[in-house]
């Protein structure tokens, strides 16, 4: 284990539900540490930049419409093995498949709308906390 810091996106429906707040609560509350925060609306390029690596998936253009249709919440949290942490606290892709108690199976609707992002690996949440994050934002 060593200590890490993921890219956490709140996503569209979240945000849209007046989710925002419980979800940090749950993020605080698992002793992540909030190293940066942003709320903005990401533009097209900025989705489908983001998304890059899903761009020959069937579902991308549902992706990108979803991820642009309103604000999001960005965040870069650490805490000791934190890729690994937050996908287990965000729960499986599904949200119908997410089990109660995580934050899909929660705040989740279906597959596309999940409430929340979680870079994969250790190596992806270095790229990721890099596009929305400069070095000397992150505390
Ligand atoms: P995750 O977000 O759990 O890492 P992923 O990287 O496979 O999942 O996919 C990225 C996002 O794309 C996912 O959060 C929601 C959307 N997505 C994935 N599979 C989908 C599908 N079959 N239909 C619609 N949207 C999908
Ligand atoms: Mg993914």
């Amino acid at each position: 284990m060593s200590l890490e810091t993921t890219l956490a996106i709140i996503k569209p429906d979240a945000v849209r539900a007046g989710n925002t707040g419980h979800i940090i609560q749950r993020i605080t509350d698992a002793g992540f540490r909030l190293r940066g925060m942003r709320l903005m609306h990401l533009t097209r390029p900025q989705a489908e930049g983001f998304y890059a690596v899903h761009r020959e998936r069937p579902f991308f253009g549902e992706l990108v419409d979803f991820m642009c249709s309103g604000p999001v919440v960005v965040m870069a949290l650490e805490k000791e093995d934190a890729v690994r942490a937050w996908r287990d606290l965000m729960g499986p892709t599904n949200s119908k498949d997410a089990p109660k108690g995580t934050i899909r199976g929660d705040f989740g609707t279906d597959v596309g709308e999940n409430a929340v992002h979680g870079s994969d690996s250790p190596e992806n949440a270095t790229t990721e906390v890099a596009f929305f994050f400069a070095t000397s934002e992150l505390l």
